[in-house]
């Protein structure tokens, strides 16, 4: 529910009232066996979307999952071929499986028509094929479709925005919260280590006091880029908060973490911080605190503890340094 009422905030009454009216013309796939209804069937819906026709069903599912189209028809006119399987696939298939489905049957193919719709085809029409109707029934399937990948796309954005820092394009602590556990519990499954690293910039706050706030964003902005050229693309990195960022680390035994934490504390220190803004190169450190997965059983909550007692001792041993 809170999704939905985000979706409908983000993309705005004047976007979802666009969301319903599409106005680029379709993408048809036509799979038909025979020549004299490709040709009767093309020239039905020409006027209203592009028509590709292919007369091979199994060659038809490599071209459906090739292309996006916005409607698949299937004539079953097929020597020697169920057209349901062509159907079937292409409900299997993660590229096709939103594509709406229209399939062209004969009258008294009742049981055929109700395999179609439990395999989820989208809709039928009957021969012989009266062009208004195809029409109709074809217009309303893209309608949809074209909808629908608006609104998928919508969400997709929305679900972005929820999980990134703003500021910094990492995933933020709302991310983070909702993912650690879940890499926790799949390392304990697998018996794998896991590490993670909390690090705080040192005495951030007199980067903003003496050059301000935006200076000390583009600081911020600065470290996230050094902090995602430290990891490996199975990490979790995450802008936790303020001036504080947690790096959550798969198959990583304590070792090999500290390793990781002492190369991003180096690439932080050995190259100062660009502020054009400010017309300045600041020098930068942080502290790093690292903590491991407890075999034994462990909770995301004690784990980002354990981190952050030992960035404490960072901080407290005198900062510009990792603590495991
Ligand atoms: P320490 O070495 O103990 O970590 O000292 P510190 O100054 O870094 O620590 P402190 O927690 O006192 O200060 C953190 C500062 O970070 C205070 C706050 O104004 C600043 N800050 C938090 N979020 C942002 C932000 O998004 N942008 C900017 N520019 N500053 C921020
Ligand atoms: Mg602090
Ligand atoms: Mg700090
Ligand atoms: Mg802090």
């Amino acid at each position: 529910l809170r999704l939905r009422a985000q979706t409908a905030h983000t993309i705005g009454l004047q976007e979802l009232a666009r969301l319903d009216r599409p106005d680029e013309p379709g993408n048809i796939l036509l799979v038909d066996g025979r020549a004299s209804s490709q040709e009767r069937l093309v020239r039905a819906l020409s006027p209203i979307a592009e028509v590709s026709v292919i007369s091979d069903p199994q060659a038809a599912l490599f071209e459906a999952a090739e292309n996006s189209f916005d409607l698949v028809i299937v004539n079953a006119n097929f020597d020697d071929y169920d057209p349901l399987r062509l159907c079937s696939q292409l409900r299997s298939l993660e590229r096709t499986r939103f594509i709406p489905l229209l399939l062209v049957t004969e009258q008294g193919h009742d049981e055929m028509i109700v395999r179609a719709l439990e395999l989820g085809v989208t809709d039928y029409i009957m021969r012989p094929v009266d062009p208004n109707e195809l029409v109709a029934r074809s217009l309303t399937q893209i309608r949809r479709k074209l909808c629908n990948d608006r609104l998928r796309a919508s969400v997709q954005q929305t679900i972005e925005l929820a999980i990134t820092d703003d500021l910094t394009g990492l995933h933020n602590r709302r991310y983070l919260d909702g993912h650690l556990k879940l890499l926790m519990d799949r390392a304990g499954a697998r018996g794998r280590p896991l590490s993670i690293c909390i690090t705080d910039i040192d005495r951030f706050k007199r980067v903003n006091d003496t050059y301000g706030h935006d200076a000390g964003d583009e600081v911020l902005r600065e470290f996230a880029n050094r902090v995602r050229a430290t990891v490996r693309g199975a990490d979790l990195a995450c802008r936790f908060g303020g001036e504080e960022f947690v790096i959550v680390m798969p198959d990583t035994t304590p070792e090999m973490a500290a390793i990781v934490a002492e190369r991003l504390r180096l690439m932080v220190e050995s190259r100062g911080f660009d502020i054009p803004r400010a017309d300045t190169v600041l020098s930068v450190t942080a502290s790093l605190g690292i903590a491991s997965l407890r075999p034994e059983g462990d909770t995301a909550e004690a784990l980002l503890k354990r981190a952050d007692m030992a960035l404490y001792q960072a901080k407290n041993g005198g900062r510009n340094r990792v603590v495991a």
